[in-house]
């Protein structure tokens, strides 16, 4: 059997005994990825620890083999929360003003790109392929060819890609773009990404389109495409199906009695729009009194992090608005907004997303949203919820039927959630069962397929050998 060599920032190696499955997030894509190869993961352990070993440890699980390096703090600080997720993060979700540029925060996303492009050529043998994940590691491919590898080396951008004006604020970003051109296949999830990707390669590299995605770039060809991510359907919908019997689903469905609930789910990040949902939500409250003490929103959002300054900034505010739309609107016997900022078990989450009657996801930018996937899967055809959701998601591309919204109107989305509220049954399944029949055939072993069919046509290539 070939091999496939994914590589992300973090690697989930699962507890001994257990397989990859039970994680969440990009174990469940990568695991397909794996099933119809060898695979090896490589990436960051996960922990920091000061001089950290340039040698991987290597960790056999089950049919997965692992390669893990640790973070110095300075590593950790400069590449990770510092480039990664305070320059690159806001950057691509066209928040310029966020972006915070540090030379020696570039030189650490550098330094720790040359690091495991180092450690982990030693363990590619010549027929592999390797697949990259995410904006931590753009400049992988580029250090990997100057090590000598001529593999095909495909990459997959989880999150948005901006016009090429914003991009191109990032003082880093043409020698980005450059280094990107060493990939053989560059994977984005929408057909916008795709366009304003290529634009920033024409514009800035003066690339070559050379028709089906292709572009010569310095020489080079490389291919750019639309790979939209999808979950795991069956798992999800099982999880949703058996979700009754969960004690957390049972008592928070016996807490609503007969009110309805709305529900959120996101990581606390301020791409994902929770403040301004909340705004929304109260405007909602103020435009249908009516409707007060019989909705309840739900809105559970995991800390995300930390370390960055603007998270912890984001996290007050939030503390703050929750605070007082319950303060002003709330009553003895009922609560407007339940904010909860730990993480559940997804079981719980398939079976609230499952009770609840609207399901919000109204990020002000992102690449896909598995949320609003996950929402529409775990429903069911007797009595399905609505989803409203945000226009700027990949995910409004694939689920045309949910109420699309600006997230920057909060008198548009609180309208939707009325709209939501009152729709009839029939409307509901008319709106929902193309969604859920495309979520089915567009999952996530779809979308793994595609990516690895493509990769695959790259063995074939005759590469120049590296100019090292
Ligand atoms: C990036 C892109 C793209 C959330 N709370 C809990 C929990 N979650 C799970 C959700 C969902 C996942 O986390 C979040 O998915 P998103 O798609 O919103 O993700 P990001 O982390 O921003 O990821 C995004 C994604 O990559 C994939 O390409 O869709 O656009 O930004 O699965 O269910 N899971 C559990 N407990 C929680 O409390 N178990």
């Amino acid at each position: 059997m070939a091999r496939l060599i994914i590589v992300s920032n973090r690697v989930a190696v699962p507890a001994e005994g257990k397989d990859a499955v039970s994680a969440g997030g990009l174990a469940v894509a990568v695991k397909e990825a794996f099933s119809s190869y060898e695979g090896l993961w490589f990436g960051w352990s996960g922990n920091i620890c000061d001089n950290p070993s340039t040698e991987p440890e290597l960790i056999d699980r089950g049919p997965i083999q692992y390669a893990v390096l640790d973070l110095s703090p300075q590593d950790h600080r400069e590449y990770y929360a510092g480039f990664a997720n305070r320059a690159l993060w806001p950057i691509m979700h066209y928040r310029i003003g966020l972006g915070t540029f540090s030379r020696s925060d570039y030189a650490g996303y550098q330094r720790v790109n040359q690091t495991f492009a180092q450690a982990l050529a030693k363990l590619v043998e010549p027929d592999d392929l390797i697949w990259v994940h995410d904006y931590h590691l753009l400049p992988l491919a580029s250090e990997l060819r100057g090590q000598g590898i001529a593999n095909p080396i495909g990459y997959f951008h989880h999150i948005p890609w901006p016009a090429a004006d914003v991009f191109n604020t990032l003082p880093a970003s043409s020698e980005l773009l450059r280094a990107m051109a060493d990939y053989d296949l560059i994977g984005l999830q929408t057909d916008s990404d795709v366009q304003n990707l290529s634009r920033n390669f024409i514009d800035t590299m003066r690339a070559i389109p050379l028709g089906g995605g292709s572009m010569m770039v310095d020489g080079r060809r490389t291919r750019i495409r639309s790979f939209p991510i999808g979950i795991d359907v069956a798992s999800f919908k099982e999880a949703a199906d058996k979700a009754g019997s969960n004690k957390v689903v049972r008592e928070t469905m016996a807490g609503l009695r007969t009110r309805k609930l709305l529900i959120g789910v996101d990581r606390l990040d301020y791409s994902k729009g929770v403040p301004e949902r909340m705004e929304a939500v109260d405007r909602f409250f103020a435009s249908n009194p009516d409707q007060r003490g019989n909705v309840v929103y739900i809105q559970i959002t995991p800390k995300s992090r930390s370390e960055v300054p603007e998270y912890e900034q984001l996290s007050r505010e939030v503390n703050e608005k929750v605070g007082d739309i319950n303060g002003m609107l709330g009553e003895p016997a009922w609560t407007p907004i339940q904010y909860v900022t730990k993480a559940y078990p997804r079981p719980v989450l398939a079976g609230l997303y499952r009770a609840a009657r609207v399901g919000l996801v109204t990020p002000m930018r992102d690449g896909m949203n598995l949320v609003a996937k996950e929402y529409v899967v775990a429903q069911s055809e007797e009595d399905p919820g609505v989803l409203v959701l945000s226009k700027f998601a990949g995910a409004a591309r694939q689920l045309p039927e949910a109420l699309l919204v600006n997230p920057y109107d909060r008198f548009e989305v609180a309208e939707a959630i009325r709209q939501a509220l009152y729709m009839p049954r029939g409307e509901r399944l008319e709106r929902w069962k193309p969604m859920a029949d495309r979520m089915l055939r567009e999952d996530v072993d779809w979308w793994a397929r595609n990516f690895m069919a493509e990769l695959e046509t790259f063995r074939t290539v005759e590469r120049e050998p590296p100019s090292t």
